[in-house]
């Protein structure tokens, strides 16, 4: 039985690819919902009903979890979701937060993310629920999964975004900041050269990819291989051109897609 995996479009290929680098032998299905991206701009109600309808979906595929892999959705559903189905399901939210909260030795966290995710406070809460004497900034930053799909990694106009959005959190001398986007690990050089070595930067999609094998493991769902070169399979679903998907896709999975 394979992984679910679904986002609002490409971004959380991010995740999937750190769920494949970790779980090499498991089988992964991924769904793009590229129709109706961004989900960061919109109503959180109305990202819970398009999260549901997901799940939904990935279960008529027989998938044995569910990762949410974009911060909005699981900021808007994944708690309501979790006790509505049987499969298990976890999103990209608590791991990050979990290992913010470890890394910030100044027990003062900032947390990157879209203008939705900041305005749920889901990052706040679930770090206060790790550690309530943690003081956590969150910036929202419109402008950078506008340019990380132009394919703007690098250069004067992402710097200028990024030291604007980083500013106010260096001000704060925060001790970790977390990548609180899917789309923010393909712009980490930058932002930790902005940062200095002395801020711990801490990617949701690892954390998330750690997770999924810690629960697999536990509840004895990990797939066992024939042999060693007997890899899982992914699959790729999108719900607008597939064409326009596979092309940005590759980028973020690192990876063609076909
Ligand atoms: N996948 C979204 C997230 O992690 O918040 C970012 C893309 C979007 O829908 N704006």
């Amino acid at each position: 039985r394979p992984i679910g995996v679904f986002d609002s479009g490409v971004g959380g290929l991010t995740v999937l690819s750190e769920i494949r680098n970790r779980l090499p032998y498991e089988n992964t299905v991924y769904f793009g919902d590229t129709a109706r991206v961004p989900y960061g701009v919109r109503d959180l109600a109305e990202v819970r009903w398009f999260a549901y309808e997901i799940i939904r979906y990935l279960i008529t595929l027989d998938v044995k979890l569910i990762v949410i892999a974009c911060n909005t959705a699981t900021a808007a559903a994944l708690k309501t979701a979790q006790r509505s189905f049987d499969v298990p399901i976890i999103g990209v939210i608590e791991p990050g937060a979990r290992a913010a909260a470890i890394e910030a030795n100044n027990r003062r966290v900032g947390v990157l993310a879209t203008e939705a995710t900041v305005r749920s406070r889901a990052y706040a809460q679930a770090v206060s629920y790790i550690d309530a004497g943690i003081r956590v900034m969150e910036q929202a930053c419109p402008a950078f999964v506008p340019l990380i799909e132009q394919g703007i990694t690098e250069g004067p106009e992402l710097e200028a975004a990024a030291r604007g959005y980083l500013t106010p959190l260096m001000r704060e001398r925060v001790g970790a900041v977390i990548l609180g986007c899917t789309h923010y690990p393909l712009i980490s050089a930058t932002i930790n050269r902005i940062l200095g070595p002395e801020v711990r930067l801490v990617s949701s999609a690892g954390q998330t990819a750690l997770e999924v094998g810690r629960i697999l493991s536990r509840r004895g769902l990990l797939r066992r291989p024939e042999n060693k070169d007997d890899e899982g399979k992914s699959a790729y679903v999108c719900s607008a051109d597939p064409g326009e998907f596979a092309a940005l896709g590759s980028r973020f999975l690192d990876e063609e897609i076909r």
